[in-house]
């Protein structure tokens, strides 16, 4: 139940449900930024993360992750 509560949540957002998707599915620890690491587990690299890391925060959010999948 909890769960569907937090399906529920994420789809509330703006981003797309295809943006919304490909986060939770990169973001393994489910604190909603996708790091270094995780960008690493997916294939993303090292370069293409700091490009699109447009805050320079060192993690990306779901818009930033946008810009790499486009
Ligand atoms: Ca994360
Ligand atoms: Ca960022």
């Amino acid at each position: 139940m909890k769960k569907l509560i937090a399906v529920l949540a994420i789809s509330a957002f703006s981003f797309t449900a295809g943006q919304a998707a490909e986060l939770a599915e990169i973001d393994s620890d489910a604190n909603g930024m996708i790091s270094m690491e995780e960008a690493k587990a997916a294939n993303i690299t090292e370069e293409a993360f700091s490009s699109a890391d447009a805050d320079k925060d060192g993690s990306l959010n779901a818009e930033e992750l946008a810009s790499i999948s486009e």
